[in-house]
């Protein structure tokens, strides 16, 4: 991307600049917030409404290289959630976070909402992975609350299967004093260990390795902090799967781009289409998922 032409374009609704690594980072500034997206996994890396600590937690030892996912922040994993069966030893979470985007467009509602389209319409150098003709648009809102959907449309002859998740990482004062509501009475898998099909009963508390992946989940689940003091909701549209995960202490030190107590200030709370909620999308057609984050202090 030219970045000289593409900030003369846009000049006044945001601006692209070089980051760490050589990376293109967009950057947006309104009335409501902030933000930042990396046009490498066109991956959200900070969103701050104003007056609040940022809403999204980025690992400080993220390793920041062009093909290397980026740790925290909104990781969009597309085709595939988690592991491919039919690729076990390709990339985990899919090709697109490890992918660079263009920008398709970038609108203005007033000055207190910007939208930064993003689009994808080709793997290369995964080709082996996903032999499908796709197109991929992502739309950042960015305004008192962040909204982002992932739209997905078949551009070919034959139906394809997608799982895909928004996994974001929320920025939380202090693990051991977060309440997480909205998943009361819903199944999920436990991943921790061996595998096994369970039901939440009530609030989720964090206070071990967490990675469940819900089912039944289309409405919004609350992250309440009581630490920084704030609720951060997140709705969704079009998705009834999530995801909630926390490392805890082991796994945070098994990671190299993730530091050894990072466990304390993140929690990851994912829209998705993952498990049993995976999505054919047929020849022609398109298919969104919506997440809507609103952070409000306490
Ligand atoms: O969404 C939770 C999860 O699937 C965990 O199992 C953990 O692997 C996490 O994603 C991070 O995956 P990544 O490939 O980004 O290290």
């Amino acid at each position: 991307m030219d970045i000289e032409e593409f900030n003369k374009k846009y000049a006044g609704k945001c601006s692209a600049s070089i980051g760490k690594g050589g990376l293109t980072f967009v950057k947006v500034q309104n009335d409501a917030a902030t933000a930042e997206i990396c046009l490498m996994g066109a991956h959200v890396t900070s969103y701050i409404p104003k007056g609040q600590p940022d809403v999204l937690w980025m690992s400080s030892e993220a390793v920041y290289k062009e093909g290397t996912p980026l740790r925290g922040g909104v990781p969009v994993c597309w085709p595939w959630f988690s592991k491919n069966t039919a690729f076990p030893d390709g990339p985990t979470h899919g090709v697109a976070r490890n992918l660079v985007w263009d920008v398709k467009d970038v609108s203005c509602d007033g000055s207190a909402a910007t939208t930064v389209t993003l689009s994808l319409s080709a793997v290369p150098g995964y080709e082996q992975f996903w032999k499908y003709a796709f197109a991929l648009e992502f739309k950042v809102t960015v305004a008192s609350s962040l909204t982002m959907a992932l739209k997905t449309t078949n551009l070919g002859k034959e139906p394809f299967v997608i799982t895909e998740a928004l996994h974001t990482y929320f920025n939380v004062g202090d693990i051991t004093k977060v309440a997480v509501e909205g998943f009361d009475g819903l199944p999920f898998l436990n991943k921790v260990g061996t595998p096994a099909n369970s039901v939440r009963k009530g609030t989720i508390f964090i206070d071990q390795e967490v990675d469940e992946v819900y089912q039944n989940a289309s409405g919004k689940a609350v992250i309440k902090d009581a630490s920084l003091g704030r609720s951060i909701t997140v709705d969704k549209r079009g998705s009834n799967s999530s995801v909630v995960w926390n490392p805890w202490i082991a796994k945070s030190q098994r990671m190299a781009d993730f530091p050894n107590d990072g466990y304390k200030t993140m929690l990851c709370v994912e829209t998705a289409h993952a498990n049993e909620d995976a999505r054919t999308v047929a020849p022609g057609e398109s298919l969104e998922m919506v997440c809507i984050i609103t952070s409000k202090q306490d």
